[in-house]
C-alpha cells in the first residue's frame, strides 16, 4: 500500500488553498510523510502568514522562505533541512512564473528579459532545488514536478510558459539520467487545465476548461487531490521503477486528435 512513514518532503508553491501544491501536501501527509513548506517571501509577509495559517493542520515540521531566484534563499532552505531532518526523501516543485504581458498577444515580441525570466522561475529553479536536494537524498528520493501540455503543443497565449515547460520536461530527463545512480527518482506530473491563482490571473482559462469538459474522455477537468494522489504515488515505493516520465493527469484530454 501507499505509505510514506518516516519519509522527510518538501514542497514548495503553496500560495493558498487552490494551489496544486497545496493538493500535493495533503496526500503526502495523509500517506504518512513529515512536511516541510517553502514560500515566495513579500514585503508585508502577508503570504508568508496566509501560507502558516493554512497549512497549520499539517503541522510542517520544517516553514522557509525560498525565492528560487535568490541563492541565498534557495542555499539556507536545504540548511534548514540539513538541520532539522539531516535527510530529505521527496521534493516536491510546483512554481511557475512568466510576465503577465508575456501571457497574452504575441510570441514574437517576447522580450529578452521576459524570457529569461520564465525560463529561470519555471525551469532552472527545478535543477537548482535538485542540486541543494542531492546531497541530503543519502537514502535514494523522488523529486515531483508540475508541466502543462502548452510545453509540448501550441497553447493559445501560454506563449513564453511553453518554452519554460519544454526545458522544464527535458531538464527532467537529464536530472533523471543523472541522479539515477544514487536511487533518486525524477518524474513530472502533466496536469490538464485547474483553476487556481495563477491560471486564474489568465484571461480565458474558464473557456479552456470549458473546451475541456467536453472533449476529454472523463468529461471533466482535474482536481488538485487527484494530482496530489498522483504525486504521493510517485513518491511512493509503489512507483520505484519510474523515472524521468511525464505523466499526463489531464482527464485524458492529452490523447485526443480532433476536438
Ligand atoms: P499557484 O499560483 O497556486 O502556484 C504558483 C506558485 O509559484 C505560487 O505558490 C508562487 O508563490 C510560486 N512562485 C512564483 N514565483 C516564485 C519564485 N520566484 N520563487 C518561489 N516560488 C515562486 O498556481 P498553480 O496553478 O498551483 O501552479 C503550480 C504549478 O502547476 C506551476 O508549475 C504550473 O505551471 C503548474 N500547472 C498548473 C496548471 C493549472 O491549470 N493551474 C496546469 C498544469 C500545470
Ligand atoms: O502554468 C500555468 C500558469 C503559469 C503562469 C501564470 C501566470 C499568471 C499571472 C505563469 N506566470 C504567470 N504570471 C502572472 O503574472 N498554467 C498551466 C495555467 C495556465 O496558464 C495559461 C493557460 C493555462 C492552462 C496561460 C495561457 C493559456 C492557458
Amino acid at each position: 500500500m501507499l505509505n510514506l512513514t518516516g519519509k522527510n518532503a518538501l514542497v514548495t508553491g503553496i500560495a493558498n488553498n487552490r494551489s496544486i501544491a497545496w493538493g500535493i501536501a495533503q496526500q503526502l501527509h495523509k500517506a504518512g510523510a513529515n512536511i516541510g513548506v517553502t514560500y515566495l517571501p513579500d514585503d508585508k509577509g502577508r503570504l508568508e502568514k496566509k501560507v502558516a495559517e493554512l497549512v497549520e493542520p499539517l503541522q510542517p515540521s520544517l516553514f522557509v522562505p525560498c525565492n528560487v531566484q535568490d541563492e541565498a534563499q534557495v542555499q539556507a532552505a536545504f540548511e534548514a533541512v540539513k538541520g532539522k531532518w539531516g535527510k530529505l526523501d521527496i521534493l516536491i516543485h510546483c512554481l511557475a512564473f512568466a510576465n503577465k504581458d508575456d501571457l497574452t498577444g504575441s510570441f514574437v515580441n517576447t522580450s529578452r528579459e521576459g524570457f529569461a525570466t520564465a525560463l529561470e522561475i519555471s525551469a532552472y529553479s527545478l535543477l537548482k532545488l535538485c542540486a541543494g536536494a542531492k546531497p541530503l537524498m543519502t537514502e535514494g528520493g523522488s523529486v515531483v514536478t508540475l508541466t502543462y501540455l502548452g510545453g509540448v503543443k501550441v497553447i493559445p497565449n501560454y506563449n513564453v510558459m511553453g518554452i519554460a515547460k519544454a526545458a522544464l520536461e527535458m531538464n527532467v530527463r537529464y536530472l533523471a539520467s543523472e541522479l539515477g545512480p544514487q536511487n533518486i527518482r525524477v518524474n513530472a506530473i502533466s496536469a490538464g487545465p485547474i483553476r487556481t491563482l495563477a491560471s486564474s490571473a489568465v484571461g480565458g482559462i474558464l473557456d479552456m476548461i470549458h473546451h475541456v469538459e467536453t472533449v476529454a474522455p472523463l468529461r471533466r477537468t482535474v482536481t488538485q487531490t487527484e494530482v496530489g494522489n498522483t504525486a504521493a504515488f510517485l513518491c511512493s515505493d509503489l512507483a520505484s521503477g519510474i523515472t524521468g516520465q511525464i505523466l499526463y493527469v489531464d482527464a485524458g484530454y492529452e490523447i485526443m486528435g480532433m476536438s
